[in-house]
């Protein structure tokens, strides 16, 4: 491996800008941190918490003043054995809280969503981004809207669904068919009208994944970033991290700091993570040292 230009992240291959609803988002000036909100009363880590529209605007405030790039909403838990929750429920929780935050902060708000019918409505309260966990495999109507609005898009991969995808994740080569799968789901991308600039690749930690899985998923990330789209990476918090320090959901900072930090020197250019604060200072300190040596 050529540890120079994995140490260098302006180095990675790839666009420098996303293009998002109009916006262009920098990827070439260091790794973005995109901050999680969950506006869910189930998800693992802070479920329940930012239920009220209220506390869910402070926290995406406060996550924007400690150095939040992007800020994710989610309305619907996608942690294993999660039960899908249906549209006007999602909708109901998630559109005031976009349509607030999107007010109340200028960093571009994404929305964590296979929903079409609720991303058109996140879109139209202001949300830039939408972060599709199916990589627009579940709603046959998010690729034509993707297209319509120029929203950013993640496709995540994932084996199986929420509900069942823990049970027995299967690979050949797990680094092989998540690239494979990547191949095939930008294709289908582009050939719907979508610009390759609109688009982010996240390998989906925890997604259908064992521990084995995800350790090899972070160690060679550098598969994913030569296919040339900016790599977005979700490892905060995980249960992969807990199965490592034997470390329960709120002790796992360390863990994610240390994965983030690995995932970043592979070439990642957006982490995201829930506690924004420390992980902007990871970040700090990878670019000095990044800096230092070129
Ligand atoms: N992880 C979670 C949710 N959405 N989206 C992308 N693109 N990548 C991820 O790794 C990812 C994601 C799970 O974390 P969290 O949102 O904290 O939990 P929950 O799904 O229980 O709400």
């Amino acid at each position: 491996m050529n540890t120079t230009a994995t140490l260098k992240p302006n180095t990675v291959p790839g666009p420098v800008a996303l293009k998002a609803r109009g916006r262009l988002i920098p990827l070439n000036a260091g790794p973005l941190i995109m901050g999680v909100l969950n506006v869910t009363p189930d998800s693992f880590s802070d479920g329940g918490r930012y239920l009220d529209p209220g506390a869910a605007v402070d926290h995406a405030a406060e996550m924007a003043a400690q150095g939040a790039d992007l800020i994710d909403i989610g309305a619907e838990s996608t942690r294993p054995g999660a039960d899908p929750v249906d549209q006007e429920e999602e909708r109901r929780r998630l559109i005031p809280v976009v349509r607030a935050v999107c007010r109340a902060v200028s960093v571009p708000v994404s929305v964590d969503t296979t929903k079409a019918a609720v991303a058109r409505q996140a879109l139209d309260a202001g949300a830039a981004l939408v972060n599709d966990i199916s990589a627009l495999r579940y709603d046959s109507g998010m690729k034509p809207l993707i297209a319509e609005t120029g929203a950013g898009l993640v496709l995540m991969h994932m084996q199986g669904t929420p509900k069942t995808m823990q049970q027995a994740p299967s690979y050949r080569d797990v680094i092989e068919e998540v690239r494979q799968f990547f191949v095939e789901r930008i294709g289908t991308a582009l050939e719907a009208g979508i610009a390759a600039e609109q688009i982010l690749l996240d390998p989906g930690i925890g997604f259908g994944k064992n521990l084995e899985h995800n350790l090899r998923l972070l160690a060679r990330l550098d598969a994913f970033v030569a296919l040339g789209y900016p790599v977005l990476v979700g490892v905060s918090r995980k249960a992969f991290i807990g199965q490592v320090l034997d470390r329960p959901v709120d002790e796992r900072l360390m863990g994610t700091a240390a994965a983030a930090a690995v995932a970043i020197l592979r070439g990642a250019r957006v982490i995201r993570v829930h506690d924004v604060a420390p992980l902007r200072d990871v970040v700090k300190m990878i670019e000095a040292i990044v800096s230092a040596k070129s």
